[in-house]
């Protein structure tokens, strides 16, 4: 058991609430960031919570933002963190199309504040940082598989975001000899996914169609191709990272890439329902099989720009100097989101 402290951002999303959980479970005192919102947005990290009034508290929210510059200097200053985790972004690709400056704002301009915080509170040799780099930097890929050598292409306004981020995090590392560390980090999904990333909104759409709830789902581009993993399993690289002499960048992932139409097969095929695709492109379907009813239809709204088609990870590095390796397989993965949409939906009930 460790007595150390540690503060995530964007601790209300998937990987900070499996990261709280992680490091509470080490022992460590968890600050989390949250963000004033007008309705509850600690769905997530609810079950975890304990008044601080109670002695055994050692998980607490504060509100704060990353576009706050004063707030995060005084949450550095009053949590007293070893370990700081910067999980928070807008960190949906497609809505960076319509939100581009608040996107850099947050997700560039937000590390370089937390980095700053901590240089402004002479913090930098007790401090280390984890930044949450992201497989979306390499965008037009140069090479495949990637690694941590594969030079970046991004192409959308939160991979340029993030861009910035990984470097200004490399800086500080060679300017002030932080422990600052990138994790670049491949797609990764769970039950606690948000509901508009394309697992969760078919996984979802698939547990409601098989309850007689929902008659079709709406997607894009069915072609890319993502190297999916677990999410439980990607919170326990990040903190690996952190437990390393020496700050450094680690590429997560699994080493497969499968498309998003294999997706979609595997968790309808998971509720008993076969898919057959009629068509190709914008107005594709794929219909049910034994009713011959239409249950997906490829529409064009959620095409992006640039689209990112094919990413596979090299994860050798962590691999070998971390001692990583993802646990669950992307049967496993879509099994678990489907099964979990499906319950969920029972508990409603
Ligand atoms: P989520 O979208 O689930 O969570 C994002 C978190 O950031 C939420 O807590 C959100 O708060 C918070 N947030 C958003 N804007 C701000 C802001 N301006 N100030 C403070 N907090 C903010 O993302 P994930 O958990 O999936 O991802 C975590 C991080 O890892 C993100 O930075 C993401 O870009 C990156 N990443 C994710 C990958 C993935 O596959 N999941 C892969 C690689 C990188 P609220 O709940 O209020 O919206
Ligand atoms: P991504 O995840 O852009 O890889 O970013 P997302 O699940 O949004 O898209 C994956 C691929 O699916 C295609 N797609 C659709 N996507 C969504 N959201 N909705 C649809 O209806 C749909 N139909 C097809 C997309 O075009 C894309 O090719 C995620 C985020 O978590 C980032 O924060 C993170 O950095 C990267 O993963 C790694």
């Amino acid at each position: 058991m460790t007595n150390k402290t540690a503060l995530i951002t964007g601790v209300t999303g998937q990987d900070g609430a499996y990261l709280a959980r992680l490091l509470l479970e080490k022992g460590y005192i968890v600050h989390g960031v949250k963000r004033r919102s007008s309705s509850f947005n600690t769905g997530r990290v609810d079950d975890i919570y304990k008044d601080f009034h109670e002695p055994e508290a050692r998980f607490f929210l504060h509100f704060g933002d990353l576009t706050d510059s004063t707030n995060l200097i005084r949450l550095v200053q009053e949590t007293q963190p070893d370990e700081i985790y910067n999980l928070g972004a807008q960190s949906h690709v497609h809505v960076s199309f319509e939100t581009p400056e608040y996107t850099a704002n947050a997700d560039a301009v937000g590390a370089l504040r937390l980095l700053e915080a901590i240089r402004i509170l002479k913090m930098e040799d007790r401090v280390r940082y984890y930044q949450a780099s992201t497989s979306e930097l390499y965008g037009l890929v140069q090479e495949t598989p990637q690694s941590e050598t594969t030079p970046f292409y991004p192409r959308s306004p939160y991979a340029a975001a993030k861009l910035y981020a990984y470097w200004i995090t490399v800086n500080y590392r060679e300017a002030y000899g932080m422990h600052a560390s990138n994790g670049i980090l491949f797609n990764h999904e769970s039950p606690m996914r948000g509901e508009t990333f394309v697992t969760r909104k078919i996984t979802r759409a698939v547990a409601r169609i098989a309850k007689g709830l929902q008659k079709k789902i709406f997607l894009g581009n069915l072609d890319a191709k993502r190297d999916w993993g677990h999410a439980r399993d990607y919170v326990e690289g990040m903190w690996m990272m952190m437990q390393q002499p020496d700050a450094d960048d680690y590429v997560l992932g699994t080493g497969e890439t499968h498309s998003v139409r294999e997706f979609v097969e595997k968790a309808f095929a998971l509720v008993g329902i076969g898919v057959e695709w009629r068509g190709q492109g914008v107005g594709e379907t794929g219909v049910n099989k034994e009713t011959g009813d239409t249950i997906i239809e490829v529409d064009s709204r959620y095409f992006r720009p640039t689209e990112v088609d094919l990413l596979l990870a090299d994860p050798r590095k962590a691999n070998t100097k971390l001692g990583w390796k993802h646990k669950v397989t992307f049967d496993e993965l879509v099994r678990d989101m489907v099964e979990a949409d499906v319950k969920a939906l029972d508990g409603e009930r």
